[in-house]
């Protein structure tokens, strides 16, 4: 699961970076928050499993300029965190562990991952991928034994930029500390992350700071409503803090000094992974989103090509192996069966070739060119390529159409070019394949002609009426010849020679045994002809299109690889730490 957060955040990121014209920025923006946010809060999972006796984590989060800092150094009494009047002064994740806290920083960096642990006085303004760690040396009054995360602001106009830092911040905390003052705790950026962190379940405590006399109460009614309307979890305790001018710091208030220690009480570490599997599950669907519309529009394409390639069937039926005179795989198969009938009189039609040929003539036949040669002059071949052709140009108007009309145009853009810069070559597989199609069928073409044989000898009276004939000499000479190479298939089904042996034998007492042989035939044919160049040749290639969209304008993400994911949210009850 962890892993998948990651690659949904680093495709909303390409596709963000990529395509910012014609996505939602903002939402995009919004669930790679939610992402880091819930990447980072399932590698604190591992962070606590890992590292038993880890002290808690408080971080002391809020706007720009509210005093975070300031109440860091209140809270450990010192002076460690930088203050300044300017906005977006802290840009790094800051930690201060107790001087008691030995070993505090345990795990710490395999938490922060690609971030890097800086010395404090070195931290670089120009890198926002460092967070410090240090040990302070006095021991605090308020705190209960933990180390103290000091914060970047997330409202200020640069904070996008170190926005990550912010959140791995908060996602490793035990406890929040929100610093507001009374200039900033009403902003919307304020109660949007404290929505976003109910689902995180820390115990929260808020500091109202730059508090001037007076204001408090109505200050403390307000900041209740505001967080009434973004929550359902309690109203958490505020302490409220007045400037000490004289020490240039906020006070913090005696009344309230034990009250960080009792909320540590409250923090259970041991529902983390049914808080990340909640976390996840709030989320889901919205992240999913593009994802499924990808997978619509990819079953939507399916339907399209299943569709062209039942049509392109359709042609081929109707054109060919229904066609009154485009059909002549029934009458090759008769001319093979003439071959082996061995007709006598035929020797005084081949005077020249009985010399070279050795009789009988299957034996001397170079079968490879026979059908090489057959291939070559095959009406067949001619029209599968025509519809193969056909049925391309067909999808790709298709695609253009969906391109300018429906939702997901990218998509439907994108694949319109892929296809057409892959044309030939699926054109050209089409053609290899129809080839080899018909170079294998002229075996059940060979098989039909025996069939006929043999029923023939069952029927001397047919057989005999047949080598009596001149005219089945005649045609014999002519099935030779296209053994041969002398003439094409095509000839051979005009040959007035072939036309009246096939009427004879329609004619015959085996009149409805050659139907049914012609029409075996044909159901052969077809069935060879979709498997094989339909569904595996073209039919594969088209369905794979998809996957072949670049992975920076689509999430490209496989059905079966989601449903997998899905299955460990919904199975494991436990918590996804095990994933
Ligand atoms: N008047 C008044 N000023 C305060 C108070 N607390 C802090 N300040 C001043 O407000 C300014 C900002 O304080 P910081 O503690 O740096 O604020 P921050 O939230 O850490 O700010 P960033 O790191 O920039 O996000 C400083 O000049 C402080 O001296 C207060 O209670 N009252
Ligand atoms: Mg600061």
């Amino acid at each position: 699961m962890l892993e998948f957060i990651q690659l949904l955040n680093y495709r909303y990121q390409a596709i963000l970076s990529q395509r910012s014209h014609d996505v939602d920025k903002i939402s995009y923006q919004q669930r790679i928050d939610q992402l880091v946010l819930t990447e980072a809060f399932m590698r604190r999972g591992l962070f606590i499993k890992d590292t038993t006796l880890q002290p808690l984590q408080v971080s002391v989060i809020g706007p720009t300029q509210a005093g975070k800092s300031s109440v860091v150094n209140v809270l450990l009494d010192s002076n460690l965190a930088n203050v300044s009047p300017l906005a977006g002064h802290t840009i790094h994740p800051q930690g201060y562990a107790q001087r008691d806290n030995l070993g505090a920083g345990e795990g710490l960096q395999r938490y922060f991952g690609r971030f890097q642990q800086m010395p404090l006085d070195q931290m670089p303004r120009d890198r926002h991928d460092c967070y410090s760690f240090s040990q302070v040396d006095s021991k605090s009054a308020f705190l209960p034994d933990c180390v103290l995360w000091d914060t970047p602001d997330f409202d200020s106009i640069d904070s996008s930029v170190y926005r990550e830092g912010v959140l791995r911040a908060i996602a490793l905390a035990d406890m929040i500390i929100l610093v507001v003052s009374k200039e900033k705790y009403a902003d919307q950026s304020v109660w949007d992350m404290m929505a976003a962190l109910e689902a995180l379940h820390q115990p929260t405590l808020i500091c109202l700071n730059k508090l001037s006399e007076g204001s408090e109460e109505l200050l403390l009614h307000s900041l209740k409503q505001k967080w009434q309307a973004v929550r359902k979890d309690a109203f958490p305790e505020v302490v409220p803090m007045y400037y000490q001018k004289q020490i240039g710091l906020p006070l913090w208030p005696n009344s309230h000094k034990e009250v960080l220690k009792k909320l540590s009480n409250q923090v259970d570490r041991k529902k983390q992974s049914r808080n990340e599997q909640a976390l996840v599950q709030k989320y889901w669907s919205e992240w999913l989103e593009p994802i499924v519309s990808e997978h619509n529009a990819a079953l939507e394409w399916q339907k399209i090509v299943d569709q062209s390639i039942k049509q392109a069937l359709e042609n081929y039926q109707r054109d060919y192996l229904n066609h009154p005179h485009h059909y002549e795989t029934f009458q090759h198969a008769l001319a093979e069966l003439l071959a082996l009938l061995e007709i006598p009189g035929l020797a005084g039609f081949l005077t020249g070739a009985r010399r070279v040929l050795t009789w009988p003539i299957r034996k001397v036949m170079n079968l490879g060119q026979k059908r090489l040669h057959i291939a070559d002059s095959s009406q067949e071949l001619v029209l599968l390529n025509q519809i193969a052709e056909h049925t391309l140009i067909q999808l790709l108007d298709q695609l253009m159409d969906k391109a300018d009309a429906e939702s997901q145009r990218l998509w439907w853009k994108e694949m319109g070019s892929l296809l057409r810069r892959q044309r030939q070559d699926v054109l050209h597989n089409f053609t290899q394949a129809a080839l080899a199609y018909h170079l294998a069928f002229q075996q059940d073409v060979e098989k039909t002609a025996q069939r006929l044989y043999h029923k023939l000898q069952e029927q001397p009276l047919v057989l005999n009426s047949l080598r009596a004939t001149r005219v089945t000499a005649d045609a014999t000479a002519i099935a030779l010849t296209l053994h041969m190479g002398g003439i094409g298939i095509h000839d051979l089904v005009f040959a007035p020679a072939m036309l009246t042996i096939t009427s004879l034998l329609t004619e015959s007492a085996i009149g409805s045994y050659m139907h049914k042989v012609e029409n075996d035939l044909k159901q052969q044919q077809l069935h060879k002809v979709k498997q094989a160049l339909f569904v595996d040749s073209m039919g594969k290639f088209l369905a794979l299109l998809p996957e072949q969209l670049s992975s920076l304008n689509h999430f490209n993400i496989p059905v079966a690889q989601l449903k997998a994911v899905e299955q460990q949210l919904t199975e494991k009850r436990h918590g996804l730490r095990l994933l």
